[in-house]
């Protein structure tokens, strides 16, 4: 691994990251409100609570929402800290917001973590739609650094779901199946949750919840 690669793994191992991985930003990817240009990208994230997720059974409970918006702080400072650990190299670089949505009409935000986790060998998409760690399943929240630092992209993960059903099952807004995610159903399912007293986020958990990525 080269010099640059170890000494970012183990910065971010000082605030408690073991899920990071190093990938090209792929050519075509629209970055919202960024001009300047950024060749690579550290992807990281935090693994979620067994404990609290194993309160979601087939909606958001209030401990999951307090603890979507911890992770998602947790997130959003160790990406503060790494962006000022690289420009103290003289080099550029740019956190991209663990969960800020910037175009409502089509629900993105300023890049998809997933994506760059995909690339950067962290796991492959589920039939949940979600990056599937290979010893955390879906239970992963990720945050990105872009950066003009140079290092060796990591190769993705080939692996599948297999027979594993078990998102399909569960999902309360009947949206996950075989043959794909209809993010619509999804969506709706969400804003009807964000309702529910104290809620007020587009959140759930279901499918994070049955997901160890171990089928
Ligand atoms: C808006 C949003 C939503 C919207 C859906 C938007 C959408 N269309 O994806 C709603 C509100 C419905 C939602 C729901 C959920 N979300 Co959400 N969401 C986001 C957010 C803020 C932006 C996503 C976005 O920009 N999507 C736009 C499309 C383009 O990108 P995408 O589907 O993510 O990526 C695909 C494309 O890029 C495509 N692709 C492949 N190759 C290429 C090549 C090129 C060149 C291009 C252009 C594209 C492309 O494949 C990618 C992977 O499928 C992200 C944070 C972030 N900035 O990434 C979190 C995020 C995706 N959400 C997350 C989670 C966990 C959830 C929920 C479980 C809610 C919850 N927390 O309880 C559900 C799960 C729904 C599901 N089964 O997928 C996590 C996923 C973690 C993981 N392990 O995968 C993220 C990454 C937040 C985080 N910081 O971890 N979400
Ligand atoms: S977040 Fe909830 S509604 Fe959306 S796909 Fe997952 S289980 Fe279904
Ligand atoms: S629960 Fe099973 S089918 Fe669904 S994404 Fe995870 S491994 Fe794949």
């Amino acid at each position: 691994m080269s010099k640059i690669k170890s000494e970012i793994k183990s910065f971010l191992s000082g605030y408690g990251v073991d899920i990071v991985g190093f990938t090209d930003i792929p050519r075509g990817l629209g970055i919202a409100e960024i001009t300047e240009e950024f060749p690579g990208a550290i992807v990281f994230g935090y693994p979620l609570s067994g404990a609290v997720l194993n309160t979601v059974i087939d909606r958001p409970t209030l401990i999951y929402k307090h603890h979507y918006k911890t992770v998602n702080w947790l997130l959003d400072q160790t990406a503060f800290h790494l962006v000022r650990f690289i420009t103290e190299k003289k080099k550029k670089a740019i956190a991209i917001p663990a969960s800020q949505t910037v175009d409502w009409e089509n629900q993105r935000g300023h890049l998809p973590h997933k994506l760059l986790a995909r690339e950067a060998g962290l796991g492959f998409i589920g039939k949940n739609g979600l990056v599937i760690h290979p010893q955390y399943g879906a239970r992963v929240r990720y945050a990105s650094v872009l950066t003009d630092l140079e290092f060796e992209p990591d190769t993705r993960i080939e692996q599948s779901c297999g027979d594993c059903k078990k998102c399909i099952e569960v999902c309360p807004a009947q949206a996950i199946t075989e043959n794909g995610l209809d993010l619509k159903r999804c969506l709706e399912k969400l804003k009807e949750f964000s309702k529910i007293r104290g809620i007020g986020q587009y959140i759930c958990g279901v499918c994070l919840r049955v997901c160890n990525g171990r089928g």
